[in-house]
């Protein structure tokens, strides 16, 4: 409903090395979600993201780098803060989980589990994946012959090498969180999306649910947050991490008036950890589960996975350089599936920015803002006799010079931003960009096919079948500026103030196309279009000298 806060979130990234395209891509689906709510005016919203600093992979990440760990996580978490203050990310809070507001929070979190008496102390004993920061069991493990013929126990999942660990940990009441969390599930059938995703987290629960592991003793981890009551023991850097959610909004003091309104954009490879362990967690603490959490896939790069760990990694640093801040975030929501992992490659980046930006979208601005078509520079008035309402379109089609296609094309554009929103709801960005393409292409047809610069603007009546197309393609261009903002925020800036649309007139909320026909008066008709400030999207080359 309006006014409803809410709290949207990026996963908070590992400072154990630089950010790569993948961390850029879940801020990015976050950023759009977020901004596509502001321009909603469904109330306030926060975005949060920040980094994840404490564990043995950043202990030992410092130490290879011949580092202390805080120097180590200051430098890199500054990478990140800059990655995403320069790919335009609208966060309004970047956590650090090294900060003091977080420990406090993550002790009090950790009391509270206490306090309801969802923790023991118990021997945990299993084979541990550092890189993953878990214990393993045996069904996640396989064998490996390495050069001089030793075999190695490996994750199947990562590939990296796990330890038999034998040690005294505080140990979580998981088991006992599997009837509430397939209930919530159940009862909340969006909670997860897409689909397959929440299908997975039901296959889980149906299976058997072990009791976790929660801490670490000090001895083999340091650098974490001490257990409050019990020095020797380190909590485990997910319950950590997580708490991450909550310490943004102030708990334990003013997160009430915003939780469980929370939406997490997750990666795949940490599903689990946000829609089993976190929401039992949160309920073991008193708290509800979030809201809705909203899963993506990897990018990969030539068919292989895009990890720190591998050493593939793309640097958004360059990509920001090389296709511009708005055609990089364009490709990457344009062309990331939630569903499926996705090949990163420079000539497809390219080719997509080319023909939909460059081509398509500026190639329309472009034509119906040229002085050999639009002299006056205005919007022009809009004639429903040339081109009647949609409505009865067929009964009326012989008045105008419009024939079906106009007619549908009409249609699917004045459907558009609610086919948009339901996409963005349903954290199908990709789509909504398509039908957004989509309509575009549409839109040059029409332009195309009516072939305005042919129409001798002495004759009355060509001139008004020149005006309404010229006024119907604004239209569209106004509608196609204001649904792009979440995505390509500055060309979408650019876009509509050369239509002349005032910065309170770019509400997604009370977006009309083509107000007139719904009744309203036409704020636009005779507006002077604003200055031209040129070409709107500069062709990208194709390039032989980047290896990307
Ligand atoms: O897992 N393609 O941090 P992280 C797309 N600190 N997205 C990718 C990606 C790829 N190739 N690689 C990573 C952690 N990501 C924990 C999270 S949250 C309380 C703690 C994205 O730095 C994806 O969203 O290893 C992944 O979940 C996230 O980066 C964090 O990766």
């Amino acid at each position: 409903g309006p006014g409803r806060r809410l709290l949207l979130s990026t996963p908070i990234f590992y400072a154990n090395g630089p950010p790569h395209i993948g961390h850029v891509y879940s801020a990015l689906l976050a950023d759009a979600l977020h901004r596509h709510r502001g321009l909603r005016g469904a109330g306030p919203s926060r975005l949060s993201t920040g980094t994840d600093e404490h564990g043995l992979k950043i202990q030992q990440a410092a130490a290879a780098a011949g580092t202390s760990p805080p120097e180590l996580c200051a430098r890199i978490s500054a990478l990140f803060h800059q990655a995403f203050t320069q790919a335009a990310v609208s966060f309004t809070d970047f956590i650090r989980t090294s900060e003091p507001r977080h420990c406090q929070a993550v002790c009090h979190f950790w009391t509270a589990l206490q306090e309801r008496g969802a923790l023991y102390k118990g021997t945990y004993e299993g084979w541990y994946c550092t890189a993953e920061e878990g214990f393993l069991p045996e069904s996640q493990l396989t064998e490996r012959v390495d050069a001089q013929g030793c075999t190695h126990k490996v994750s199947v999942e990562s590939g990296h090498e796990v330890h038999w660990t034998k040690e005294e940990n505080y140990m979580f009441k998981l088991s006992a969180f599997q009837d509430p969390l397939q209930k919530w599930l159940r009862d909340n059938p969006r909670a997860i999306c897409p689909e397959p995703f929440y299908q997975r987290v039901l296959c889980w629960l149906g299976e058997d649910l072990p009791d976790l592991s929660i801490s670490r003793e000090r001895s083999r981890l340091q650098w974490g947050i001490p257990v409050p009551s019990d020095s020797t023991q380190t909590i485990y850097v997910w319950v950590d991490a997580l708490v991450n959610y909550l310490s943004v909004l102030g708990y334990p003091e003013t997160h009430g008036e915003w939780w469980p309104a929370a939406h997490h954009v997750v990666g795949k490879d940490i599903l689990k950890f946000h829609a089993v362990y976190w929401p039992a967690l949160l309920m073991a603490a008193g708290l509800s589960p979030p809201e809705r959490i909203f899963v993506h896939s990897h990018w990969t790069v030539r068919g292989q996975k895009m990890s720190k760990s591998l050493g593939n990694v793309i640097d958004p640093f360059a990509c920001n350089e090389r296709y511009t801040v708005d055609g990089f975030r364009y490709f990457l929501l344009r062309q990331g599936v939630p569903e499926r992992d996705c090949d990163y490659y420079d000539e497809k980046v390219v080719k997509v920015v080319n023909s939909e930006l460059v081509d398509a979208l500026g190639g329309l601005l472009n034509r119906s803002t040229a002085p050999g078509i639009n002299p006056s520079n205005t919007y022009p008035c809009f004639s429903e006799t040339c081109f009647p309402k949609v409505v009865d379109y067929r009964e009326t089609e012989a008045l105008g010079r419009a024939a079906a296609e106009d007619y549908e094309f009409v249609v699917s554009v004045a459907s558009l931003p609610l086919r948009v929103a339901s996409y963005f709801e349903d954290f199908q960005i990709y789509k909504a960009l398509e039908c957004i393409a989509l309509c575009v292409r549409q839109t040059n047809g029409f332009f195309q096919r009516h072939r305005p610069w042919k129409l001798d603007r002495k004759d009355p009546s060509e001139k008004l079948w020149l005006d309404t197309i010229i006024h119907v393609t604004l239209e569209c261009l106004r509608v196609y500026g204001t649904l792009l903002q979440p995505v390509i925020p500055h060309t979408a800036d650019k876009l509509l103030s050369r239509l002349a649309v005032e910065p309170e007139e770019r509400l997604i909320s009370n977006l009309m196309f083509l107000p007139r026909y719904n009744g309203k008066p036409c704020p636009f008709e005779g507006r002077q279009l604003g200055p031209d400030t040129g070409i709107l999207f500069h062709r990208l080359e194709k390039s032989s000298q980047h290896q990307i």
